[in-house]
This record gives C-alpha cells, sequence and structure tokens, in this order.
C-alpha cells in the first residue's frame, strides 16, 4: 500500500468522504484513494480493515491511521503548516474551528431529508420536508453571511482563501444546489466559487461517472 491512502465511500453519496478529500487536495497533499462502494454485502467488512470505527473516510499514513472527517482534515492542517487550511487570525480561525464543529456535529434533519447525490442538481423534494430542515437552512446561510461579512475580504471564501470551514460546508452546498434551495446572492457567489474549483469539479465528475445506486440516498423529487 502507499504511504498515504485515503479510504472514502462512493463518491457520489459519501459526504463525509468529500470534506478531507477536497481538504488533502486543496493543501497539495499526495496521497492515493481506495473507494470502497458503501452499504453492499462486503462493504463494512472492507472498511473494518482499515479502522475498527468501521466509517469512512479513513487516513491510512504509513503506521497511522487517522479517522473522523474532521479529524483527517485537521491532520491535513498539520501536514501542510503553510497551506492556510486555518485562517492566520486567532479570532477567525476560533470562528472557522467553531462553523467547522458545529456543522460536523449538527444539521442532521437537512443531511436526513437531503442527502449528497451529486447526479441531482435543480429538483425539489415531492414533499417538503419537516421545518427543522427550514430552521437549520437558515442558520447555514447566516454561517455563511456572516463568514463573507466579517472575514472574506482577501477572497471569495468563508475566510477568504481556502480553509477547513469550506470543505467542511462543501458537500452542504451541493444538498443546496441539488434541492433548488435559494441563496442570497453573496452566498450564492460563495457557492458557485466552491463549484469552480477544481478538485471539486474533479470529484463531482467522478461521482457521475460511479454506477453504484444506493436507495437510501435517492430521494422522491418533484
Ligand atoms: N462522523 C464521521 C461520519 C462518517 C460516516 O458516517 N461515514 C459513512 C459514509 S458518509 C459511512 O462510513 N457509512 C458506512 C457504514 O456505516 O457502514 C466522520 O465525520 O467521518
Amino acid at each position: 500500500m502507499a504511504q498515504r491512502v485515503l479510504v472514502i465511500g462512493n463518491k457520489n453519496y459519501s459526504s463525509w468522504s468529500l470534506r478531507p478529500w477536497l481538504t488533502l487536495r486543496m493543501a497539495g497533499i499526495d496521497f492515493e484513494e481506495i473507494v470502497i462502494p458503501l452499504y453492499g454485502p462486503d462493504s463494512k467488512q472492507a472498511i473494518l480493515r482499515h479502522s475498527p470505527a468501521g466509517k469512512v473516510p479513513i487516513l491510512r499514513d504509513g503506521d497511522r491511521t487517522v479517522f473522523e472527517s474532521l479529524a483527517i482534515c485537521e491532520y491535513a492542517a498539520e501536514l501542510a503548516p503553510d497551506a492556510g487550511l486555518w485562517p492566520a487570525d486567532a479570532g477567525a480561525r476560533a470562528h472557522a474551528r467553531s462553523i467547522s464543529c458545529e456543522m460536523h456535529a449538527g444539521f442532521a434533519a437537512l443531511r436526513s431529508a437531503m442527502p449528497m447525490n451529486l447526479r441531482v442538481v435543480g429538483r425539489r423534494l415531492a414533499t417538503p420536508p419537516p421545518p427543522e430542515v427550514d430552521h437549520e437552512i437558515a442558520r447555514i446561510v447566516a454561517i455563511f453571511e456572516e463568514c463573507r461579512e466579517r472575514f472574506g475580504a482577501a477572497g471569495p471564501f468563508l475566510f477568504g482563501g481556502f480553509t477547513i470551514a469550506d470543505a467542511m460546508f462543501a458537500p452542504v452546498l451541493t444538498r443546496l444546489r441539488s434541492y433548488s434551495v435559494a441563496l442570497p446572492p453573496r452566498s450564492q457567489a460563495y457557492s458557485d466559487a466552491v463549484f469552480a474549483l477544481a478538485p471539486m469539479e474533479a470529484w463531482i465528475r467522478d461521482a457521475r461517472a460511479e454506477t453504484e445506486r444506493i436507495a437510501m440516498s435517492e430521494v422522491p423529487l418533484a
């Protein structure tokens, strides 16, 4: 096996896998990838061969095993200290860490009602989602607007240059786009900047080339 390997799920569906993959690519950190198609008869065993936690993503770096998406992103920031994966300013960095943890731990209603499915763009859910989803979307938009206003002057991303916070929210941007959630202009411009990243384009291209279908992610669409 190569020195550094990121074990991920299907690119079309695995939102947790996208976050560290994008972080590593944006930081210019070399790695090979192993894609394990999820929720098949042998998937769990294949994942467990890499980590007892039994979930992807997993980073294998020599004899180190790093699991949990945000922990892998933090590890990437240590591998590439000059890549600006966290904002340089301590206050901005604290805020970036706060919203990254908020994303990692929260937004369960949105994640359940609007699963990541990169083959879907500009569709609508067949039935209105529960009200918590609207509350979570409002909170996400508030995060985008506040970050762009307070910290975003130096570039198009939440903290100007690309940071782990952008990676943490990238899958959410795909969900909002898939299910036609309108964004205010500043948030839309932010979303456009993330989709225009070359690694993001590459991930979506690979995702659409996959052939597996995971039924739980095929929500009814109007
Ligand atoms: N908190 C974990 C969540 C990881 C997770 O739920 N991964 C899903 C795929 S996106 C998974 O491995 N599912 C396969 C399974 O549970 O067998 C992280 O941030 O990495």
